[in-house]
């Protein structure tokens, strides 16, 4: 057994794990859970990887048996596990995060939100550096809450770990959207 800590990636989807639909020029909520660690196996590199798609969904369409669905799979996780990773569309991404802080009061290991601006698929994509910054995040630290890890500028140059319930998406397509409000 190597010494990496080992995360769990639950998969909701969102634009990070789609794929541009060249008929429409919309995106398509496509990936499964292997096929993206297949697409960035830098995370690997950083810990020990296992992952279950929980749903395949836009997030304008989660609501609050979805919370209470993935407290739950998160929980079963996380006494086998050094941290939970949770795949999610952008657009309601912050109230997930807020509604798990609520619920899993107390935590002693790290649950980050991560979510993509640009499709998986794209060269552009914001989503391997923010799936790898939230591995190296729980690699790396004894952080032990709901957080959510996004680009903190343009570049690929940093990602913030951002508190659960005090975080906003406050641009539609930037890949610095989301902003610590009042925190
Ligand atoms: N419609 C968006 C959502 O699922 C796609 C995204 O931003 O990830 O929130």
């Amino acid at each position: 057994m190597n010494s990496k800590k080992t995360i769990t990636i639950l998969h909701t989807g969102g634009t990070i794990a789609s794929k541009v639909d060249y008929k429409t020029g919309g995106v398509i909520a496509r990936y499964t859970p292997e096929e993206l660690l297949y697409k960035f196996p830098e995370i690997a590199h950083v810990v020990n990887v296992k992952s279950r798609l929980i749903r395949n969904m836009w997030s304008e369409d989660i609501n609050f048996k979805h919370y209470n669905l993935l407290a739950k799979e998160i929980l079963k996780e996380l006494h086998k596990v050094d941290g939970v990773i949770i795949t999610h569309g952008t657009d309601t991404l912050a109230y997930t995060s807020a509604a798990l802080s609520f619920i899993l009061e107390g935590l002693e290991k790290p649950v980050l939100l991560v979510g993509a601006q640009r499709s998986s698929d794209r060269g552009s994509s914001d989503a391997p550096f923010n799936l790898i910054c939230a591995a190296k995040f729980i690699a790396e630290t004894d952080f032990g809450e709901v957080g959510i890890c996004m680009h903190e500028s343009m570049s690929d140059d940093n990602c913030l770990i951002m508190p659960a319930c005090k975080t906003r998406k406050l641009h539609s397509s930037r890949r610095d959207a989301f902003k610590v409000v009042n925190g």
